[in-house]
Parts: structure tokens; C-alpha cells; sequence
């Protein structure tokens, strides 16, 4: 590794990529594709940890590889791949919930928010959710794993397992991988609701802005975006109590590279009729080449398919030898 480290991370295949994929996620991805030593995975696994329909879950990985690679993925510099191709990450998977204890999964709080209130009616998938994410972390011995708000605490768990399972065997085989921040992380809020995420799985898609949307729907969605009747604020501290035009800022910031009060030196005091239709334009601008590049992947299946398999190639090269280690380290096969 002539790098500044390995890189793990992943997307689940749920539906279309969105503004809150690309921004607190993938753009970064791509950055890091400079300095480090990158894997990146679809993870199809983590997938159906809820009900999906096989028509839609096969669409969707060839849709969000393509969308990747459209982001500026590059899989000649990237292990790009999709989780099920790579069995070492179920194998891997299983001997964590051997070593993980129940009650580190019970303070799992996405658990909590993604079983809801039925929580009795969930898959165990769903609750074994972080223990295949320590394995597609640490199959690679990753080092740095780029993490948003919500998952800090699931890298925290992988942490904790890697250590229990240097310690439980005596070995000094996991390393601890740290979490990668990124610079400019940003949740992005739905745009009917600026205190829940912006996220693939909600009913409305007026909520989100697909990477795949047109020019029109865009302008759409963001005309018709909540805000409240207020002009937007000349400073940043003036965003506090109002989340949905503190959104749409933010947005604006994470596209753009300037800061907010930057922004807001600049639209302080007007009113959203001047602000959305410049924000309208800002994400027109990024997001239109990007599902121009999906579009022409997309009308080659065969060839997504190739690039995933030769991904998988790749990174079976990697964890097929760390998980023989592994089975020598734990005795089910001779030292
Ligand atoms: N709204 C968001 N703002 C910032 N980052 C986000 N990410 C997702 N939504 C936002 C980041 O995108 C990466 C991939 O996420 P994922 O698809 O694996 O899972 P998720 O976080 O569960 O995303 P969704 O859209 O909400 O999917 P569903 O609806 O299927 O659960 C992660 O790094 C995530 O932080």
C-alpha cells in the first residue's frame, strides 16, 4: 500500500441516490480517491435487512454503481463491487456476532429508529446490521472508514470488536479503524421537513432530489421546498430555529464550496423567490452531468455487470486470505 491508508465504505442499493448520498457521501468518496487506497461497496447485504423486491433490489445495484462511477468513481483506481459477490463478508459477519454481546447491539440507536414501533416484527438482519459492517470494514483491514452523524456509533461497535477479538484470541490481527471526517459534513434534511433526513426510502419523493431527477423536477422540488415566510437572515446564527431555510443554506454551501455567511452575505434580507431559483441552478449544474454519464452507463447493462465482477475479483483478493487467517486464528482449520 504506497497510500495514506485504506478506505472502506458502502451504500445500500435502497433506491435512488439522492442529494444527501452525494453530499454527505459520495463527493467525498471521490476526493479520496487522491490519497487513499479506496474500496467501495454496494451493500446489498445491508439491503435487505428490510423487505425489498428482487426486480427493484437487481435494478438498483446496477443503478447506484452507475451512479457512482458517474459521481467520479473511478473503478481503474477504486475496488468497486457489490457486497454479495464477496462471501468473506457474511463469513466474516457471523464470527462478529460470535464475538459481539447482545447488549452492544441493544444500544444501537438506528436499530431503534429503523425497527420503529414494531420493533418484535423486524428482521434479526436488521439487528445483526452492525456486525456486518465491523466484517466489510475489517475483511479489508480498512484504516480509515468515512462516516456521517449517523454512523459514528455502528464504527465505534466495529472498533470494540476488533479489540475483542485481538483479545479474546491473544493476537494482534484487527487494526482500529479510525474514523475519516469529512470536511464538509452536512446532513441533508428533506425538503418537506427540515428536521428529518433527506433519505431513499420515504414514500414522497418530493422529499428528495434524485441524482437521476430532470432539470424541470428539480425546479420543481425546490420551488416548491418548505421554507417559512421570513427573508433569509444576513448571518449564520439567524438560521438556528428555522431548519428548512438553514437546508437549503446548507445545500447551497455543500455544492457551491462557500460558506454560509458567505452566502448569506450575499442573500441576506431577500426573500426565497431570489434564493431557490439560485440554488435551483447550483444543483441543475452539478447534478445534470451526473445523470447524463448514468444514463449512458445504464444503457450498457452487461458492461456494469462486468466492472462489478472484475471489482469483486479484486477485492476477494484481499479478504479471501484475511478470513483463512481468520479460521486459523479462531481453530477451525490447522494453524
Ligand atoms: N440525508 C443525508 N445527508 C447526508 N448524508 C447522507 N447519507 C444518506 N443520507 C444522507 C450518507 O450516504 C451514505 C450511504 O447511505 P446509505 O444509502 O447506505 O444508507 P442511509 O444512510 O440509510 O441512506 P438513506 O438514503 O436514508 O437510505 P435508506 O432510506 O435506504 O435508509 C452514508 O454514508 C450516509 O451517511
Amino acid at each position: 500500500m504506497t497510500s495514506a491508508g485504506r478506505i472502506f465504505s458502502g451504500v445500500q442499493p435502497t433506491g435512488n441516490l439522492h442529494l444527501g448520498n452525494y453530499l454527505g457521501a459520495i463527493k467525498n468518496w471521490v476526493e479520496l480517491q487522491t490519497d487513499f487506497d479506496c474500496i467501495y461497496c454496494v451493500v446489498d447485504l445491508h439491503a435487505i435487512t428490510v423487505p425489498q423486491e428482487p426486480v427493484n433490489l437487481r435494478r438498483s445495484i446496477r443503478e447506484v454503481t452507475a451512479c457512482l462511477i458517474a459521481s467520479g468513481i473511478d473503478p481503474s483506481r477504486s475496488v468497486l463491487f457489490n457486497q454479495s459477490r464477496v462471501p468473506q463478508h457474511a463469513e466474516l459477519a457471523w464470527v462478529f456476532n460470535c464475538v459481539a454481546r447482545l447488549g452492544w447491539l441493544n444500544r444501537m440507536t438506528q436499530f431503534k429508529e429503523k425497527a420503529g414501533m414494531n420493533k418484535e416484527n423486524a428482521t434479526v438482519g436488521l439487528y445483526a446490521y452492525p456486525t456486518l459492517m465491523a466484517a466489510d470494514i475489517l475483511c479489508y483491514k480498512a484504516t480509515h472508514v468515512p462516516v456521517g452523524e449517523d454512523q459514528k456509533q455502528h464504527l465505534e461497535l466495529t472498533r470494540d470488536i476488533a479489540l475483542a477479538f485481538n483479545s479474546m484470541f491473544d493476537v494482534d490481527f484487527f487494526p482500529q479503524p479510525e474514523p475519516q471526517i469529512q470536511k464538509t459534513a452536512s446532513r441533508v434534511m428533506s425538503l418537506r421537513d427540515g428536521t428529518s433526513k433527506m433519505s431513499k426510502s420515504d414514500t414522497s419523493d418530493a422529499t428528495r432530489i434524485n441524482l437521476t431527477d430532470s432539470v424541470d423536477d428539480i425546479a420543481q422540488k425546490i420551488k416548491r421546498a418548505k421554507t417559512d415566510p421570513e427573508a433569509l437572515p444576513s448571518e449564520a446564527e439567524g438560521l438556528a430555529d428555522r431548519p428548512e431555510a438553514r437546508n437549503l443554506v446548507r445545500i447551497f454551501s455543500g455544492l457551491s464550496g462557500r460558506t454560509e455567511s458567505h452566502i448569506l452575505a450575499e442573500f441576506g434580507g431577500q426573500g426565497f423567490g431570489v434564493f431557490k431559483p439560485a440554488l435551483a441552478e447550483l444543483v441543475v449544474d452539478v447534478i445534470s452531468p451526473i445523470s447524463q454519464k448514468m444514463n449512458q452507463l445504464l444503457a450498457e447493462p452487461d458492461e456494469i455487470d462486468k466492472l462489478l465482477a472484475s471489482g469483486a475479483e479484486q477485492a476477494y483478493a484481499i479478504t479471501g486470505p484475511v478470513l483463512e487467517d481468520v479460521k486459523k486464528i479462531i481453530g477451525l482449520t490447522p494453524p
